[in-house]
């Protein structure tokens, strides 16, 4: 049972600043092995009326804290997450499976997300501007929304929370938190770790739980104002159009089906390196993971040879011994549904050149691994190439041009990350106006994006909402316009004006 890191066998909700049992619970496992790391409570939807009832409280007094005083909780509790990095990305890697490295590369992107967010603490610019009258001053502000709701997946369990409550809280919000029951074991880290520093009871709570109950009350709850999430399409869908009925804000993002273009004129070592990393980092598992490469016929063949050799290179197995580049998938519905794509390509016509099997010998038997894939000749109209895997799986589609390579580029729902290598400085530029993605990159893969810049897509991937960066205040602020005339008489706009 659990790992000593973690000093406990039964997680407990966070509501009010008390941490509550329930009579539900289910068990956490590792995905490496299949072992039983901690007992996750399950609620049936009805902690999430206690929660926000603490949260109604707390974030009336949270909001009359001056911003650069909340920011010092986030200050803190980026120190404290500096402080425990390493076992906070141990943990990330039991419950979540990624290689440590990976690991250690998310617990930094928290890190950087509280700083970041912290030192918006004393900007949360708005505006001042000239009235259109004398004596007249007129400004914009953000103010807070209220009581937020935020669902978090289980791919970056402690990332993707931060980008969401750090930018709630900072702006001087109420949080209820439902993070994915898979990885609960980095909600309660963070959320211990901003008890101890100090962010009064009721700011944040955790409620544990499936999105049939937990997530379904918080959509339904009158009281939860904006509702942020990332994770699947169709549970994304839903939310919006529950929320839509309520005037609810939804901020969404929901996955890709990234591709990324290699030209005639690129450096493909740098292009297969890139490749590999964006496609089979985090076993594929990423919104952001390259699943397409979209290569130019003259360079086709050299760039598989590079890509086969580099996957031969490729270790797979438990994320903890840190010989391995390669993690388990998450769980057996994640492999099978893996496991169903690799057969579609093979029966669309795709030609599989390696990988497209299980790996269950021995230790690896206990977990869930998917050898890294590569399907060359696919075309773009195939499920493979058109439909989000989650998975070490990439599809490989030659085109003739650069304009057919953004063209298929842009062709499918989605609109997350993409990504061009050229050493074409006028393709770089065209690239960068053309391709239909919220994030795209020039001579790097399509994983890896920063902080302090807004994280999200066109299409399918979202509804025009952005996590992280300066843009995820505008999910969790409402802008207030204010007016004051100090000429003493009454002055009326668009009238006394000449
Ligand atoms: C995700 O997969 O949802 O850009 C998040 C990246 C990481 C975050 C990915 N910084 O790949």
């Amino acid at each position: 049972m659990a790992s000593t890191l973690l000093n406990a066998t039964t997680l407990n909700h966070f509501i009010g600043g008390n941490w509550v049992g329930d009579n539900k619970s289910a068990d956490v496992t590792n995905p490496a092995n299949g072992e039983t790391i901690v007992h996750v409570p399950l609620s049936d939807g009805g902690a999430v009326d206690t929660a926000v009832e603490a949260a109604k409280k707390a974030q009336k007094e949270w909001a009359k804290v001056p911003a650069p005083q909340r920011a010092e909780v986030l200050f803190e509790a980026g120190n404290k997450m500096k402080a425990r990095k390493e076992r906070l990305a141990q943990l990330l890697t039991m419950e979540n499976g990624k290689v440590l490295e990976e690991a250690r590369g998310e617990v930094q992107e928290g890190i950087d997300m509280a700083f970041y967010m912290a030192g918006e603490g004393r900007r949360l610019f708005g505006h001042t501007t000239p009235a259109e009258l004398p004596n007249k001053f007129s400004m914009s502000q953000r103010c807070p929304v209220g009581v937020v709701g935020i669902i978090t997946p289980w791919n970056f369990p402690i990332a993707i929370a931060t980008w969401k409550s750090f930018p709630a809280i900072i702006g001087g919000n109420a949080v209820i938190w439902k993070p994915a029951t898979e990885t609960p074991i980095m909600a309660h880290e963070l959320a211990k770790i901003l008890e101890e520093s100090g962010l009064p009871k009721g700011v944040l709570n955790v409620v544990y739980g499936k999105g049939s109950t937990v997530g379904d009350a918080m959509v339904h709850h009158d009281d939860i104002r904006v509702m942020s999430f990332t994770g699947s399409n169709d549970t994304g869908r839903n939310i919006a159009s529950e929320c839509g009925k309520q005037l609810k804000k939804v901020s969404l993002e929901m996955g890709g089906k990234n591709a990324i273009i290699v030209m005639d004129d690129a450096d493909l070592d740098l292009a297969a390196e890139g490749i590999v990393w964006s496609a089979y980092g985090t076993s594929g598992q990423r919104c952001t993971a390259a699943s397409r490469v979209i290569v130019h016929d003259d360079v086709k063949e050299r760039l598989e040879e590079r890509l086969l050799a580099k996957i031969e290179e490729l270790t797979i197995g438990d994320g903890l011994d840190e010989t391995n580049n390669v993690g388990p998938i998450i769980n057996q519905a994640g492999m099978e549904k893996i496991q169903s794509y690799i057969q579609i390509g093979q029966d669309e016509g795709a030609n599989l050149i390696a990988g497209g099997y299980v790996l269950n010998d021995g230790d690896l038997g206990k977990g869930h691994y998917v050898a890294p894939t590569l399907f060359t000749d696919a075309k773009p109209e195939m499920r493979i190439s058109q439909e989000e895997i989650f998975g070490p799986v990439v599809s490989l589609i030659p085109v003739k041009s650069f304009d057919e390579a953004i063209e298929v580029n842009n062709g499918v729902s989605y609109g997350l990350s993409s990504s061009i290598f050229t050493t074409d400085a006028n393709r770089v530029f065209q690239a960068q106006r053309d391709l239909d993605t919220g994030i795209v990159y020039v001579n790097a893969g399509t994983t890896g994006a920063e902080i302090h810049l807004p994280f999200g897509g066109t299409k399918g991937t979202g509804n025009g909402h952005r996590d992280s960066g300066v843009q995820a205040l505008d999910v969790f602020t409402e802008w207030k316009a204010v007016y004051i005339d100090y000429s003493g008489k009454l002055q009326r706009a668009q009238i006394d004006t000449e």
